[in-house]
């Protein structure tokens, strides 16, 4: 059974076997956790995702950790919140489960998210986290034991509090 955890604090700390990246879809980096990954990988990651040549909303893409604590960063494309219309929902939740997807192939056991698209592209915190975990719960029921733990990394208080009352709810915890 996988594990899912809560952490408050900055993703780029994570012992992981990834992290994932809320990135834009040049995937040459930008502000916020985007912004601190890169600080803190290195400009060699900036070199290899030149060679992605991008990536669409709702996908993701790996590289190396670099000089990070975690081996791997899974990075992905959230919707930019447009007031609901423009599938943001189901976009965030392919952002979430093909980053799983992306675990499995490359036999990653452990895995960080942050709060994908809660930032700069200002989705609702709410409706965004239930989402994240509705692509998890899906995914950990399809893949039961491909992964040991998956950890949500919060950078705020109103984020942690808000995954802290749906992981009491659900029951992987
Ligand atoms: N560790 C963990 N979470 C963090 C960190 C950190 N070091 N720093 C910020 N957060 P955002 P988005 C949280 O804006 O909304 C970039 O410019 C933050 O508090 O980083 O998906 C990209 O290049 C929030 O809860 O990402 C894109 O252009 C969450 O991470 C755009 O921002 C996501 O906020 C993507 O916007």
């Amino acid at each position: 059974m996988t594990q899912l955890t809560l952490v408050m604090g900055d993703i780029t700390k994570m012992q992981t076997d990834a992290i994932v990246n809320a990135a834009n879809s040049s995937l040459l980096g930008g502000g916020g956790v985007d912004g601190a990954i890169h600080r803190a990988a290195g400009g060699e990651l900036l070199h290899e995702c030149r060679l992605l040549a991008g990536c669409k909303t709702g996908e993701a893409k790996i590289t190396k950790g670099y000089n990070l604590p975690a081996k791997h960063i899974i990075h992905t494309v959230g919707p930019v919140w447009n007031g609901g219309s423009k599938k943001e929902e189901p976009l965030l939740y392919g952002c979430y489960y093909k980053c799983l997807e992306l675990c499995v192939k490359h036999k990653l056991a452990t895995v960080a998210f942050p709060n994908i698209s809660t930032g700069i592209y200002h989705f609702p915190k709410q409706l965004a986290a239930e989402t994240a975990l509705s692509a998890v719960n899906d995914f950990c029921e399809a893949h039961p034991d491909a992964l040991r733990e998956i950890s949500f990394v919060c950078f705020d208080d109103e984020n942690y509090n808000i995954y802290q009352s749906l992981l009491a709810e659900m029951p992987h915890t």
